[in-house]
């Protein structure tokens, strides 16, 4: 790979500064991000980061599921472009940072390479990836899996809200139904800089993660339905509760949690409870489960011991249950060329660094199937994301932003000093 001149460096007042203005489209009292994804201030979210990347010369191609890519030219525009990237959309009460950071990263080393009037060999491709959070239309990380055959795109476009809307008819009336075929096109390499949402990074005094890994999850449904009933003169032996089954679920998914210490992450995020009155005792509950691990056996005994327990709870609360796993991926390991080159990116920024498991979920856990990926981690403060309080610092940012830029430079092998 040709040297790299003295000189490279990104415009850390600049990242910040686009950051702020992002934050601004579903900025919440607290401080937080409510930009959900394909609703208007996605709509308006993307139409900013489009706006941006034209006005730095790339151009924009939207796939049929609504993932965006902004594409600076190479020299040898034939040659597999360099992508990263990250996602727009977020969760109801989520941060200005989290996915947004990795975009916005990404636009930066497009207009570093802009000031540098770099010319790499291969094309560099900055990407927004459609409904990460899964917030809204599960399951999550859809886009990018089908981006990368996980999943057919009629599934994908089908993925309906809690009011029926799907992701197809959400994409058309946001003006995101793009024609371009979703994935199948070859990559050199996908790099997506992310915020750490953990406490690690922080903790230790370390500024970047080198993502070794990321762990697997399992996403389910469970639906407990036992009979409405009048909360007066029911006796407690006649009824079928169904929110007391589920409540018991709940504390179940919580001790096989804390049973496979240490990694497992165990949580209940949503629930539904019908007909959600006062005085009727619930006949229905729908809720949800998310499991991860870093061991894929220990996830699966956390499903096996999660089966059996919602079966035990039913019985014994005279419920009906339906239980359906809508979600799974299996831990991922990251390219070691691609980990390497964001290794030699800290040696020459000199940031202190750590090699990391991601806890949270990212597309490059999906694009890692279709193309040789790594990440890079920064820290948050506190370790806290997928809240309005979420923060990292300037400082952070940049050096993130930095290091993204040799990895992304060393893939697309830059000949130093040739002018566009
Ligand atoms: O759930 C996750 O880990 C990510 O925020 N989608
Ligand atoms: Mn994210
Ligand atoms: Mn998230």
């Amino acid at each position: 790979m040709d040297t790299l001149p003295p000189n490279l460096t990104i415009n850390g007042s600049r990242l910040w500064q686009s950051l702020m203005e992002m934050a601004q489209i579903g900025a919440t009292p607290k401080g937080g991000v409510c930009r959900i994804a394909l609703t208007d201030l996605d709509k308006q979210g993307r139409d900013l980061f489009v706006r941006w990347c034209r006005e730095a010369g790339c151009t924009i191609t939207i796939d049929r599921i609504g993932n965006i890519f902004a594409r600076r030219a190479g020299r040898d525009d034939s040659l597999a472009p360099v992508l990263t990237g990250s996602h727009l959309d977020t969760q109801p009460t989520g941060g200005k940072f989290d996915g947004v950071y990795g975009v916005l990263a990404g636009l930066e080393v497009i207009r570093s390479l802009n000031d540098l009037n770099y010319e790499t060999d291969a094309p560099v491709e900055v990407a927004v990836w459609t409904n990460e959070e899964g917030t809204r239309f599960a399951p999550s990380m859809v886009a990018s899996g089908v981006f990368a055959g996980e999943f057919d795109l009629d599934y994908g476009l089908s993925r309906a809200d809690l009011d029926g809307k799907t992701m197809g008819e959400e994409l058309a009336r946001i003006g995101y139904a793009g024609d371009a075929p979703v994935g199948g096109r070859p990559l050199t390499a996908y790099f997506e800089a992310h915020i750490e949402q953990g406490p690690i990074l922080e903790a230790e005094g370390k500024t970047i993660g080198v993502v070794t890994d990321a762990q697997g999850q399992r996403w389910y449904e469970i639906t407990l339905t036992g009979q409405e009933a009048h909360a007066g003169p029911t006796p407690m032996e006649r009824r079928k509760d169904a929110l007391l089954g589920a409540a018991r679920v709940v504390e179940a998914v919580n001790r096989i949690g804390l049973k496979h210490q240490p990694g497992a992450c165990a949580t209940v995020g949503l629930m539904q409870i019908h007909p959600n009155s006062r005085n009727v005792i619930p006949g229905r509950v729908f809720f949800t489960v998310d499991f991860r691990h870093p061991d894929d056996a220990v996830l699966a005994a956390m499903d096996a011991e999660l089966r059996a327990e919602v079966a035990r709870i039913a019985a014994d609360t005279k419920l009906e249950s339906e239980l359906e796993q809508i979600f799974y991926y299996a831990p991922v390991r990251f390219e070691e060329s691609c980990v390497a080159a964001v290794r030699r990116g800290v040696e020459r920024t000199g940031h202190s660094a750590r090699d990391m498991v991601s806890g949270a979920g990212h597309d490059a856990c999906y694009v890692a199937k279709v193309t040789p990926t790594a990440m890079v981690f920064i820290p948050c403060v506190d370790g806290i994301s997928h809240n309005e309080i979420e923060h990292t610092t300037p400082e952070w940012a940049a050096a993130g932003c930095e290091v993204l830029l040799h990895a992304v430079l060393e893939k697309a092998s830059v000949s130093a000093g040739s002018s566009r």
